[in-house]
């Protein structure tokens, strides 16, 4: 076992506001690995035997955000399964309940670098997941009744987080209503100031 802890930067912002597009850029670009809370939900959802498919499935469609134990633990065997040290945790924490989760269960684990905040307008989110919605994204939850509720959720809970973060000088703000390019060319510029 190495002595050197795995590196997590913590990738947040709206829904919609470009996290997962963005992350992609990145690892093509650096040498991080990728984790969506999102799609790890997602996809413990659809897992055969799986004791919290119908859980999150509801969590999701109605915006709410599943309990960190289900969240946390998937992020942390995905983590160790990959056997990579660099990592984009994108979409967690967004709320008290997860950041008091991850740092009872991950906090001495692993090294926080800093916070990727995607500072993006409601109107701007919506439509980007409408959109997304009706080219068939298959997702339960790009729909107005669920995104309103995801907005909610994210006004309430969330921004609460990126805001202890920001006080703590942990976060770095993009921009990101310009087109996916132009927000990549700050993502980088952030990295490599950053040293990655
Ligand atoms: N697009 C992207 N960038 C663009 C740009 N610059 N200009 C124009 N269009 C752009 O992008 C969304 C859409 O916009 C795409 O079609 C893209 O092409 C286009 P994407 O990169 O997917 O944005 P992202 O921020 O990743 O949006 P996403 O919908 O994934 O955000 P959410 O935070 O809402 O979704 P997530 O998957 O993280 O979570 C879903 C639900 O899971 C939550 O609501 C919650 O119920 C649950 N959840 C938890 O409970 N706990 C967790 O820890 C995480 C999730
Ligand atoms: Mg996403």
């Amino acid at each position: 076992t190495s002595s050197v802890k795995p590196k997590v930067v913590f990738v947040l912002g709206g829904p919609g506001a470009g996290k997962g597009t963005q992350c992609s850029k990145i690892v093509n670009r650096f040498l991080f690995t990728h984790l969506s809370a999102g799609d790890l939900l997602r996809e413990e959802r659809s897992r055969e035997g799986s004791e919290f498919g119908s859980l999150i499935e509801d969590y999701i469609r109605n915006g709410k955000i599943v309990p960190v134990e289900i969240t946390c633990s998937l992020l942390e065997n995905a983590m160790k399964n990959s056997g990579k040290s660099l990592f984009l945790i994108d979409g967690f924490p967004r709320n008290q309940d997860n950041l008091d989760g991850w740092n009872r269960q991950m906090s001495d684990k692993v090294d926080v670098q800093f916070v990727l905040f995607f500072d993006c307008d409601e109107e701007v989110c919506v439509k980007r997941c409408l959109i997304r919605g009706q080219g068939g994204s298959g997702r339960s939850d790009d729909n107005l009744e669920s995104l309103k509720k995801r907005i909610q959720t994210y006004n309430n809970d969330s921004m609460p987080i990126i805001k202890y973060f920001d006080d703590a000088g942990q976060v770095k703000r993009i921009d990101a209503s310009p087109d996916a390019d132009q927000v990549f060319r700050e993502v980088e510029r952030t990295f490599m100031t950053s040293g990655f």
